[in-house]
């Protein structure tokens, strides 16, 4: 039976580009399924009430903060370059990169007072200009929308002040990166207040992302271990509760199941053989509700 609704939530993501994919997937891993290509302005999702609207990036704050989109998918660096003022709702761990000031390989770095008085190319120009006053700075800012990072080689500017993310960029172009002014990743955003039954649903996706996240971070992990190790295996383990024991069927033994954080991962692994664990096996978990 089709169910009826009259609200359907509107969620802004990048039509093509370095964040298209990995909101497609999340969204998807939420249960939000898109056909994907095929140059369409918008999808309506199977499984949930929403629909997507496919734009650039740099238009997405706007759509959000006028409600023509409830919720956003877009860089950090854009929210805070656009300056609307949006409800961050949900970091997302992906697009990760930094925004940095780079000069000449060849320059003496004396620290931030190196930029008075000179010329900086930026696609962020209000980002740029609020730490330069932050440092008490004057200097001459060139807003270029593209590959910022040929301006010095140009001519163009002394320095630039561009988004990072391995650094192989500013290296091919001899320059080296010398100031962080912040760090960035995708973010979920939602205007300052939206409509009962869309705010409804956008709650209902921020649970399910919790769970989506929750378990990116975490592993299922499965031993065997005989039973006069199990105390010292279990308190490697704090799992979600306590972890499960089920006995073997080779008397003496038993395997143990738990979850662990993906960031002490190795560590604990050494651990656990070193304490006489045996046929380790790791597992991706794809949802986690708690
Ligand atoms: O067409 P549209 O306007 O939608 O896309 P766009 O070209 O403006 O953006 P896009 O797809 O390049 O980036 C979208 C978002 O991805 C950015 O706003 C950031 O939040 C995030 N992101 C993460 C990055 C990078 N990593 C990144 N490395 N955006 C750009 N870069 C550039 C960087 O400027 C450098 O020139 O990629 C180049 C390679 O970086 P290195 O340091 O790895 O060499
Ligand atoms: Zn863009």
């Amino acid at each position: 039976m089709r169910r009826h609704s009259d609200t359907v939530l509107s969620i802004a993501i990048q039509k093509s580009g370095r964040l298209s994919e990995d909101s497609l997937a999340l969204l998807a891993a939420c249960g939000l399924a898109f056909p994907s290509g095929g140059g369409k302005l918008k999808a309506r999702a199977a499984g949930f009430d929403a629909e997507v609207f496919f734009l650039r990036d740099d238009d997405i704050p706007q759509y959000v903060a006028d409600g023509v989109a409830h919720l956003g998918i877009v860089g950090q660096n854009v929210i805070d370059e656009k300056g609307h003022s949006l409800r961050e709702l949900r970091r997302l761990g992906f697009g990760r990169c930094r925004l940095s000031l780079a000069v000449r390989k060849a320059v003496d770095y004396p620290g931030p007072r190196y930029f008075d008085g000179l010329q900086i190319a930026t696609s962020y120009p209000r980002i740029l200009q609020r730490w330069l006053e932050a440092q008490g700075l004057k200097a001459e800012i060139h807003e270029i929308s593209g590959s910022v990072e040929i301006a010095p080689a140009l001519g163009l500017a002394d320095a630039i002040f561009d988004i990072v993310s391995s650094g192989s960029t500013l290296l091919m172009n001899e320059l080296k990166e010398v100031e962080t002014v912040m760090q960035s990743e995708a973010v979920l955003v939602a205007a300052p207040s939206l409509p009962p039954a869309a705010q409804a649903l956008a709650d209902e996706l921020a649970f399910r992302l919790d769970a989506v996240m929750r378990a990116r971070r975490t592993k299922y992990v499965l031993l065997n271990a005989p039973n006069d190790r199990l105390e010292a295996i279990i308190r490697l383990l704090p799992g979600v509760k306590s972890p499960t024991l089920l006995p073997l069927a080779e008397p003496g033994w038993s395997s143990v199941h738990s979850v662990i954080d993906e960031s002490a991962f190795w560590q604990v692994l050494s651990q656990l053989k070193e304490a006489g664990a045996q046929g380790i096996l790791v597992i991706p978990i794809e949802k986690m509700v708690v």
